[in-house]
């Protein structure tokens, strides 16, 4: 993809978040249809088909030739990453979409022979859109963000990961995820892993560790925390494929080598 090609793909795909964006505020407090799909806590709505929807009817009138890898089930049954393909989750963090009407997000990766080119993931409430185009750095609305910082105490780190590593399960040995809380200054969990990785890609997080996410999770993050020198694998320290479920470990390169080599690694069953 050129620059000319990117930034028309960019233009258009900004300008559709910001109008999904303002349909899905409108509409926060209207009554939802509350579905669930792998396990009663995997949540969909009404608003995430419907996003979605919009979405791949403009993709398809404006780009015809363009692919789309999404979660709710309109885009493309995709068997390879070659052209250019969008992958989109509608709303990241529907479990806070449905019980707090806060901390969603819409998340967008668009990649060009299976090179992420642009990232975008939109904090819909608060109108905060990260965005970033491949080369050229990651903004904040209209600020640009700084590389992430070199050389963070240990000890200072700001880590986000879900209960899961914590509690008994058949992955990890929870006592080294549980060592790996205590070592680090502090542990959060935001519930949507598009904004986990913006929060790491703007340094509030250092590292986001999770087990199992589709492409759609993180495939705009993946875009947004490389731009400012970050890094993201799989558990195992491989790189992720963009066609296949994953673990990730992502985050400040110096400290998500430490926690994966020192603690996931180890932890690993
Ligand atoms: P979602 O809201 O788009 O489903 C919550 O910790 C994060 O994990 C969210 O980004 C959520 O995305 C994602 N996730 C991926 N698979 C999930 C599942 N099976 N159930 C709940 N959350 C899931
Ligand atoms: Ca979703």
């Amino acid at each position: 993809m050129n620059k000319e090609q990117r930034d028309e793909v960019f233009n258009h795909a900004k300008e559709w978040i910001y109008e999904a964006g303002k349909e899905i505020r409108d509409q926060i407090h209207a009554p939802l249809v509350v579905d669930t799909k792998s396990n009663p806590n995997d949540l969909v709505t009404t608003m995430d088909k419907a996003t979605e929807e919009f979405f791949t009817k403009k993709i398809k009138d404006t780009f015809p030739h363009h692919f789309i890898l999404s979660e709710e089930g309109y885009g493309d049954n995709l068997k390879s990453m070659n052209g250019t393909v969008w992958i989109i989750d509608p709303i990241d963090g529907t479990m806070n979409f449905v019980h707090q009407k806060r901390n969603f997000a819409i998340s967008i990766g668009i990649y060009y022979d299976g090179v992420g080119e642009i990232g975008f993931i939109y904090n819909v409430m608060e109108d905060i859109l990260y965005s970033a185009k491949k080369g050229e750095g990651v903004y904040k609305n209209n600020d640009k963000l700084p590389r992430l910082r070199k050389n963070i105490p240990f000890n200072e780190t700001m880590l986000s990961l879900n209960h899961f590593w914590l509690c008994e399960n058949r992955l990890v040995d929870e006592k080294v995820m549980q060592k790996l809380v205590k070592d680090v200054r502090g542990a959060r969990t935001y519930g949507s892993a598009a904004l986990e990785f913006a929060y790491v890609a703007e340094g509030i997080i250092d590292t986001y560790l999770t087990l199992s996410l589709s492409p759609w999770d993180y495939a705009a993050g993946i875009v947004i925390v490389n731009e400012v020198g970050g890094v993201t694998t799989t558990v195992d320290g491989d790189a992720i494929n963009m066609l296949h479920k994953s673990s990730v470990v992502t985050g400040n390169r110096g400290i998500q080598q430490t926690i994966l080599n020192d603690y996931v690694k180890t932890a690993r069953k």
